[in-house]
């Protein structure tokens, strides 16, 4: 178990080949409508630390943006149902992020949006350079788990993770490969 408890948390670390992974890298990189999004902190326009693209039958609300909806590409729906095989959840959406350098990054937050229901299965694959992926628990931050998430690999949260769990992904010094992650949701509708 990842998770010492309060979720549960699954990586499967070869849910693609090394070149399989390579090249949905490239066909995401150029196939995917890459948006740089702004947030207002204090007031101020300030660029999000990576490039994002949301694809779902529903439209979603994070981090104050609001996304419309947008049917999926041919190949995030082939992705889709791997997602779902993957993890035997039942899957309707997707969030992309595309971060193209250790400065690109994503702070701490759960993805706990109420679109999302109580307990939603969140199904994290990941192409490109590997990073790490952090979690600490919101009422003990000393519990911390660190994931190194791999091209080719398979995330899976799922119970109370949300409820109980942040997670990010750090800026790093390293020299990293650019990296691709989608996270596939189910939205309830609304
Ligand atoms: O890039 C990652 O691995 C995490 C992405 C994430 O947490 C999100 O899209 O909500
Ligand atoms: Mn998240």
């Amino acid at each position: 178990m990842i998770l010492p408890r309060d979720g549960e948390v699954e990586l499967i670390e070869r849910a693609f080949g090394a070149g399989e992974a390579a090249s949905w890298f490239a066909r995401l990189r150029d196939g995917i409508d890459w948006r740089q999004e702004e947030l207002r902190i204090m007031g101020r326009m300030v660029a999000v630390p990576r490039l994002t693209a949301w694809y779902g039958d529903h439209g979603y609300r994070y981090s104050g943006v609001d996304h419309p909806p947008r049917k999926l590409t041919d190949d995030l729906e082939t992705l889709r149902r791997k997602a779902e095989d993957l993890s035997g959840a039942s899957l309707n959406s997707v969030l992309a992020n595309f971060y193209r350098s250790g400065d690109d990054a994503m702070g701490w937050h759960a993805d706990n949006e109420r679109e999302l229901g109580g307990q939603p299965v969140i199904v994290s694959l990941s192409f490109g350079g590997a990073r790490r992926f952090s979690l600490k628990h919101r009422h003990e931050p000393a519990l911390r788990v660190d994931i190194e998430l791999a091209g080719g690999s398979c995330l899976v949260m799922r119970g109370a993770t949300q409820t109980y769990w942040l997670h990010r992904i750090a800026r790093t010094k390293k020299a990293v490969d650019p990296r691709i992650n989608l996270t596939f949701r189910r939205i309830l509708p609304h």
